[in-house]
C-alpha cells in the first residue's frame, strides 16, 4: 500500500488567540497534580511546587500546559471529584496569573473541566473522548474551547489487563470520527477538536507501533493529530530503561510523529523536546528558515 501523505489540519482558537496548528507542532508540557508528582513527601500536595514547574516548562518553550489531577497510568483508581478540583484548581489559577500560555485541563469530568475553565484553563483535554461523562462536550461548546478526543480502550484502572483489536488503526480512526461526531452533536465546532490515538491507553506494544506508524491516516480526519509518547512503557521496554531515562526514545517517537503530521505533542521533557519538533520541522522545510521572530511569530517556513 502507498504510505498517504498527512494533510495539514486546522488552527485551534483560544479566545482571540489562535493556536497554529495549521503551520506547525506545538509543544504540550505535562504539569501531573498527582501525588506521585508533586507530594511534599506526605499526604500534601505541593501545588506551589507544581506552579513552579509549570512555569519552568512554559519558560522551556512550551505552546501549552496540561494540568491534570487524575493519574491515568495502567492500574490507577479513580479520582473521586473534589479530589481531583483540590489538586488542579488552585495550580490552574496561579498559572492562569502568571504565564500567557494557554492551559488546557487534563480531565474525564464535566464538573472539573467547567471549574477549571473557569479558573483560566483554555483547552479541554479528555483521556475518554466524553464517554464517561458526556456533560463535558457541552461545558467545552459554551466555553468554545479547543477539545482533545482521545482513544481508549476500557479504563485505565482495566485497559492493559487484555487489550485487543481486530485491526486497530481502522478501530481507532472509527472511533476518533465517531466521537468528533458526538462532539459537534454537542455543539462543539469542527475547527476546535483535536484527535489523539491514545497511545499506551489498553493497547500491546505492537497496537502503539501500528498507530504511530499509521499517524498520517489519522490526519485524515482533518483535526490536529495530538500524539502523548512520552516517557511511556514501550519506550521503555524498547530500551530496557526505566521511566526517567527516556529521554533519547522518547525525542525518536516525537520525531516520528512530527514526520508523519502530529501537531501537538504532549511530553514531560520541554526545553529538548520544543528543539527536537524544530529541528524536525526544519528537515521537513529542507532547511528553509523555521525560526520564530519578528515578521514570524509562528515559525512558519518561507
Ligand atoms: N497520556 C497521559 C495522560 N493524558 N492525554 C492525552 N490527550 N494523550 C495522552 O497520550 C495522555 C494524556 C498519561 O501520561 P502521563 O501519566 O505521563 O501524564
Amino acid at each position: 500500500m502507498v504510505p498517504l501523505a498527512p494533510i495539514a489540519p486546522h488552527d485551534l482558537r483560544v479566545g482571540d488567540r489562535v493556536l497554529p496548528t495549521s503551520s506547525r507542532c506545538l509543544v504540550m508540557g505535562i504539569v501531573n497534580v498527582t501525588p506521585d508528582s508533586f507530594a511534599d513527601g506526605g499526604r500534601y500536595l505541593d501545588h506551589r511546587a507544581a506552579v513552579v514547574h509549570g512555569l519552568r516548562l512554559a519558560a522551556e518553550g512550551a505552546d501549552l500546559l496540561d494540568v491534570g489531577g487524575e493519574s491515568t497510568r495502567p492500574g490507577a483508581a479513580y479520582v473521586e471529584e473534589a479530589i481531583e478540583l483540590e489538586r488542579v484548581l488552585p495550580v490552574v489559577e496561579a498559572l492562569a496569573a502568571a504565564t500567557d500560555v494557554p492551559l488546557s485541563i487534563d480531565t474525564r469530568k464535566a464538573a472539573v473541566a467547567r471549574a477549571a475553565l473557569a479558573a483560566g484553563a483554555a483547552v479541554v483535554n479528555d483521556v475518554s473522548a466524553g464517554r464517561d461523562d458526556p456533560d463535558l462536550l457541552g461545558v467545552a461548546a459554551e466555553a468554545k474551547a479547543p477539545l482533545v478526543l482521545m482513544h481508549m480502550q476500557g479504563t485505565p484502572a482495566t485497559m492493559q489487563d487484555d487489550p485487543r483489536y481486530g485491526d486497530v488503526l481502522g478501530e481507532v480512526e472509527a472511533f476518533l470520527q465517531d466521537r468528533c461526531a458526538a462532539a459537534e452533536a454537542a455543539g462543539v465546532a469542527r475547527e476546535q477538536l483535536v484527535v489523539d490515538p491514545g497511545i499506551g491507553f489498553g493497547k500491546r506494544d505492537e497496537h502503539n507501533y501500528a498507530l504511530l506508524d499509521g499517524l498520517p491516516r489519522l490526519t485524515r480526519l482533518g483535526h490536529p493529530v495530538l500524539v502523548g509518547t512520552s516517557r511511556k512503557g514501550f519506550i521503555g521496554r524498547a530500551l530496557d530503561l526505566p521511566t526517567q531515562e527516556r529521554l533519547e526514545g522518547t525525542a525518536a517517537t516525537v520525531v516520528w510523529a512530527v514526520e508523519r503530521g502530529a501537531r501537538i505533542v504532549r511530553v514531560h521533557d520541554v526545553g529538548p523536546m520544543a528543539r527536537t519538533v524544530r529541528m524536525t520541522e526544519a528537515l521537513m522545510a529542507g532547511g528553509r528558515p523555521y525560526r520564530r521572530g519578528p515578521g514570524n511569530p509562528e515559525g512558519v517556513p518561507r
